[in-house]
């Protein structure tokens, strides 16, 4: 659809505006047409293979729609096996890549890169020292990495928990990225990058925000069921466009949050992937819970709209006033710290974990 089409920056600037704005400003549309590659489940013997062709079959529909970039979600190669207690180490590094493009995976890199189009890839990532990451790849349309980042804030826990329906183990699997969030100049603008959990978190969108993020790519996978407080699940969609719209408007930028929805081997997953304006609103909505592209065309300058005015930071914000917020834990607030290092390997707390 085409919400942002005709809100191009037409609105006052206030306060003092910088060369470089300036000159971005003087191109009154600085168009990119973006899609939302939600996918549905990938179930657990699905072969890369068999997961490429579906990303293919997206890639084709944005090529169709004229599409830029096409933003695939979080780990959108397997299906998510956090949900387990793997204990097999060889059966647990079966989930992760050890080289992108990987044999199966370049397909798609050689087909993006032959229509123009630029991608976003969420995978789990294992390094050559042993390291893994929950991982999301940003490539232009020549075929170029353009950014890799790693996922910041890891939710859920670090040991196998019998009493769960399903488990959340990404503390078990994914060390927390050393890296924070930042943007890449790419696609006319500045891109930034963020995976799942990290949309809930305000800090995500103003570290981007203070960088002049003007589109920000957010792949998710998000049970619907919430065991801690069950009470959320029917929240679950709320809450998450409830965020993103929030990071969007709060800093001026486009947002395009991406799902791997559906019920995957037994667990249902919010879909709702949406590609937000710097207004805060909704542009673009999936309709189903399955393989579906959402496209919008996003005028960049719209941003400048609100960056320039009610947000213009370098006027308006109080840096000095928030310095609490990034100590390591507000004074009356503190919990006891539960240590999170990774157990990959080590047997499980109870019972056999295996599904
Ligand atoms: N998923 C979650 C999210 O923030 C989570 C975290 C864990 C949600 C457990 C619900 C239950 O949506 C990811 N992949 O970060």
């Amino acid at each position: 659809m085409s919400a942002s089409h005709d809100k191009t920056l037409t609105t006052h600037l206030e306060g003092e505006v910088s060369d470089d704005r300036v000159s971005r400003l003087t191109s009154n549309v600085r168009e990119i047409t973006v899609g939302a590659a939600q996918l549905g489940p990938i179930a657990r013997d699905e072969s890369r293979a068999e997961v490429v062709e579906r990303l293919l079959a997206l890639l084709h529909e944005g090529h169709k729609r004229g599409c830029d970039l096409v933003v695939y979600p979080e780990l959108a190669l397997t299906t998510f096996f956090p949900r387990w207690w793997i204990d097999d180490i060889d059966e647990l590094n079966s989930f992760y890549e050890t080289e992108m493009p990987s044999p199966e995976v370049k397909p798609l890199f050689d087909e993006a890169a032959s229509l123009g189009i630029g991608f976003c890839l969420g995978y789990a990532e294992l390094t050559s020292d042993g390291h893994r990451y929950n991982t999301y790849l940003l490539v232009d349309g020549e075929g170029n990495e353009v950014a890799k980042f790693r996922k910041v804030h890891i939710p859920g826990h670090e040991k196998y928990e019998p009493k769960r329906p399903f488990q959340h183990l990404e503390r078990a699997y994914f060390e927390p990225a050393s890296e924070t969030f930042r943007t890449w100049t790419a696609f006319k603008g500045e891109i930034g990058l963020a995976l799942c959990n990290d949309r809930r978190w305000p800090e995500t969108y103003r570290v981007m925000g203070l960088a002049d993020v003007e589109m920000i790519l957010i792949g998710y996978n998000t049970p619907i069921h919430y065991y801690p407080d069950p009470s959320q699940d029917f929240l679950a969609g709320f809450h998450s466009r409830l965020v993103m719209q929030a990071g969007a408007y709060q800093n001026g930028t486009f947002v395009v949050g991406v799902a791997k929805g559906g019920e995957e081997e037994g667990v249902e997953s919010l879909a709702e992937s949406c590609i937000i304006g710097p207004s805060g609103e909704v542009l673009a909505q999936a309709t189903t819970d399955g393989d579906e592209l959402v496209t919008a065309n996003c005028n960049l300058n719209w941003c400048a709209a609100y960056k320039n005015t009610l947000y213009d930071f370098s006027r308006y914000r109080r840096p000095e006033m928030y310095k609490s917020i990034s100590e390591e834990m507000p004074l009356i607030l503190e919990k006891p710290y539960v240590e999170g290092a990774p157990i990959i390997g080590e047997a499980p707390s109870t019972e056999g974990g295996l599904p």
